[in-house]
């Protein structure tokens, strides 16, 4: 291992995980320890990263190294079992960065938070503002002025434009399209292709063009 690299494992070991690794390998900021998987059998690679086991092997990971966390699930169409897996790494005291693809385009005034992951080719504009552990995936824009809450996944592709606020846990889909102002509610599931044009509630499933 590099020492001069701090160290980071990865929970889950599937399609997620995969785009993470070269995210991580791209940015050259962290040294992949292995991948934490309850369904992956030890000793398997991933990317050629090792299955080091399931969770239950972090406390002895992390003692004395000084150990960073990435949750390596998407969790299509269910952003809670992201939400609970962060809450129970953070409870560990295990840090959980943002990780920002290299290729990625994050204006120097938008505010990036903890265990954010921001994929290849997103773009983040002026004032905008990404709460933790919210996915930015493939090519995703987020115009300016944007309130993005926590436990986010904004899918590859998405298009949200400028001054909209998106409530926690929500999931816009892949090729969403928002038009500016839209206030979209907490757990609100916007599905693959919809286009919106009006404020969704709390909870909400909204599809079509203009999304109902
Ligand atoms: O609590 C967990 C846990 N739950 C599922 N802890 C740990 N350490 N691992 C967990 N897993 C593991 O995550 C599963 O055993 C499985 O190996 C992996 C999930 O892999 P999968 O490819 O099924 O889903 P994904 O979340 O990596 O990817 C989905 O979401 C992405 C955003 C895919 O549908 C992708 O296509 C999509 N890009």
């Amino acid at each position: 291992m590099n020492a001069n690299k701090d160290r980071i494992i990865l929970f889950g070991g599937g399609g997620h995980a995969k785009v993470l690794i070269d995210l991580i390998l791209l940015g050259n900021e962290y040294e992949i320890m292995g991948i934490l998987d309850y369904q992956l059998k030890p000793g398997t690679r991933v990317l050629d990263m090792p299955v080091l086991g399931d969770d239950s092997r972090i406390s002895e990971l992390s003692v004395g190294n000084s150990v960073n966390a990435c949750i390596g699930i998407g969790g299509v169409k269910d952003t809670l079992k992201r939400k609970a897996l962060f809450e129970k790494i953070r409870g560990l005291g295990v840090l959980i960065p943002a990780l920002i693809h290299p290729a990625a385009t994050v204006s120097g005034s938008a505010s990036i938070f903890g265990g954010v992951q921001v994929m290849a080719g997103a773009i983040i504009q002026p004032d905008s503002v990404i709460q933790e552990n919210t996915i930015i995936n493939t090519g995703a824009i987020i115009d300016h002025d944007c309130s993005i809450g926590s436990h986010i996944h904004v899918c590859p592709g998405a298009v949200i434009s400028g001054g909209c606020s998106i409530g926690d846990g929500a999931f816009i889909g892949t090729g969403a399209s928002i038009i500016n102002g839209i206030n979209i509610g907490k757990n609100a599931l916007v599905a693959a292709g919809s286009i919106v044009i009006n404020d969704v509630p709390d909870n909400a499933e909204v599809m079509g063009a203009p999304a109902k």
